[in-house]
């Protein structure tokens, strides 16, 4: 199949989810296009079978804010009518799922066959996507989408809660690469990381406030507090680093906590890793949960939203309630103190994470691109 698929670029969730399935669909013989404003973090190499076309934004003094999904409908418009699309996947629905509406408006029946397929991450339903400024635009377009998916039950659930919307939503979870994300020898990294053996503890993000990345210091505090010597490796970077590291400066284990900014090798980081915490306020499915998970590191989520399908209470590490950062440092040192449950802990993770294997997943999609067009096509004749 020709297909197109439309996502941010940004590290992290939607938009890696987006470009890891292309790849995946590339390698079963797909021919790929992806659409975004830059270049994908993750389509790190050069392949003849992806195309990466860059949503242009002319600028006009007359534009304060640029209208970027007119110029992505534009886009759509064009690869439907050159290069033959026969499935537009969007990812997020805020602007994209609409963009994509206006492009098969545009070209009526010249696009009547390629099924516009919206996929739900998260926050284009749970925050942003719900405020009143935006939900009458992302309720319709979603009920305009030939198909739906929701990377967790629990995100279907809220989308239905939140949206009245009249189409079936598939759940098709997130998926991992367990070659790339698993653990390996990076012994030398670690020594010049920790060289008196200390404990690692891992938080992985883009610091939104969502995040609440202040919780994983005061968690990290309190480990250290509780006895165990331990660094605290902070990936990621966003608009809450400053009050993360002002909780460092108050809790005074600044000396203990380090902030690597955005990584490309987040496996080498895990690798090295005893520990990942994940505190999030809101997460439909947690994907740096689901990767750290794989490289066998037992974590410490929050019970919040569709965390609890990922990471499985007392199996492959702890749940807890939002904020309680008590029971998460209580938990954490229980882990860090008992080399056999870490060790069960860790091999459970693996064993989970197992359960989201990138090509039986991608292989889903595939299948519903199959089911969403035969009925597309059989409606229209
Ligand atoms: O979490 C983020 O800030 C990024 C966001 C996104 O839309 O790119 O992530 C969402 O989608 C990911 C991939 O499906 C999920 O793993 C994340 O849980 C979800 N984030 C939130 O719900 C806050």
């Amino acid at each position: 199949m020709n297909i197109g698929i439309v996502c941010y670029p940004t590290f992290g969730g939607s938009g890696v989810v987006a470009t890891e399935l292309a790849k995946g669909l590339a390698n079963k013989g797909h021919k790929l296009h992806i659409l975004s404003y830059s270049r994908p973090a993750r389509l790190d190499s050069l392949r003849t079978d992806i195309t990466f076309h860059e949503v242009d934004l002319s600028s006009y003094p007359l534009f304060e804010y640029p209208p970027y999904d007119l110029a992505l409908a534009n886009v759509m418009v064009d690869l439907i009518k050159f290069e033959k699309l026969e499935v537009l996947h969007v990812h997020y629905a805020i602007p994209h799922a609409t963009s994509a509406y206006l492009a098969k408006q545009i070209l009526g029946e010249q696009a009547q066959h390629v099924p516009i397929i919206t996929t739900l991450h998260g926050t284009d339903i749970t925050l942003i996507g719900s405020d009143p400024s935006y939900k009458d635009v992302v309720d319709f377009s979603i009920n305009q989408s030939d198909g739906v998916t929701a990377v967790s039950e629990y995100l279907r659930e809220e989308t239905y809660k939140k949206f009245d919307i009249k189409k079936k939503i598939e759940v098709i979870p997130n998926f991992i690469d367990l070659d790339r994300f698993k653990k390996s020898d990076k012994n030398h990294f670690k020594k010049a990381l920790c060289p008196n053996g200390e404990k690692v503890i891992t938080h992985v993000s883009n610091f939104r406030e969502v995040k609440r990345v202040p919780d994983v210091v005061s968690t990290f505090h309190k480990i250290v507090e509780g006895g165990v010597d331990a660094t605290l490796l902070m990936v990621g970077d966003g608009p809450d680093r400053q009050r993360a590291e002002q909780r460092c400066r108050e809790l005074k284990v600044c000396g203990k906590v380090r902030f690597l900014g955005k990584q490309e090798q987040v496996e080498e980081v895990l690798s090295i890793s005893d520990l990942f915490l994940i505190p999030s306020g809101s997460e439909t499915f947690g994907l740096a949960a689901l990767e750290a998970m794989s490289c066998g590191v037992p974590v410490i989520s929050s019970n919040i939203g569709g965390l609890p399908e990922v990471n499985v209470h007392g199996e492959t590490g702890f749940l807890c309630e939002l904020g309680d950062i008590d029971a998460m440092g209580d938990y954490s040192l229980k882990i860090l103190k008992d080399e056999e449950l870490h060790s069960e802990l860790s091999k459970n993770a693996r064993k989970r994470a197992e359960h989201f294997e990138q090509s039986r997943i991608v292989e889903v999609y595939e299948d519903y691109y199959k089911k969403v067009r035969e009925s597309l096509l059989s409606s229209a004749q």
